[in-house]
């Protein structure tokens, strides 16, 4: 606490930051994913570019942020109606590997315990089908 005179009163400072610094109670957030296909052999505009990189695939969203602690709900589901467009969830920090078929809705639930920044993606269209888990401290 610190106290300052001005002009015969004492004024009584308390570090207001540090006795009302936030407290973040874990709660469970919840997003919603899906896969998006930005280039596919199905788009006659996309020739060219599926000749030289193949399909290309990704989440959106794709950065998730949480508290550690947090409840983390991801609810995704893979638009992609072909025979050969499965993809998967894949966030080995949390040890997490699940396969999503086409036109299919997978939930996924864990406590985002550890700290950091952790990357996801697809086992079948890494790197570029990925994104990143930020998990930022409790306090
Ligand atoms: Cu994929």
């Amino acid at each position: 606490m610190r106290t300052i005179q001005i002009n015969g009163v004492a004024l009584a400072f308390v570090s207001v930051l540090a006795l009302s610094a936030p407290a973040f109670a874990a709660t469970t957030r919840t997003f919603y994913l899906q896969t998006v296909q930005w280039v596919s052999k199905k788009n006659p505009d996309q020739k060219k570019a599926v000749a030289k990189f193949g399909e290309v695939y990704g989440f959106a969203p794709n950065t998730l942020v949480v508290r550690q602690d947090d409840h983390v709900v991801i609810d995704i589901r893979n638009l992609e109606s072909g025979g050969d467009d499965g993809h998967t969830f894949t966030l080995k920090a949390y040890g997490i590997n699940k396969s999503l078929p086409p036109l299919s809705s997978v939930k996924i639930s864990f406590t985002a315990d550890k700290v950091g920044i952790f990357q996801f993606s697809c086992e079948f269209h890494k790197p570029w089908m990925s994104g990143e888990l930020v998990v930022l401290p409790a306090k």
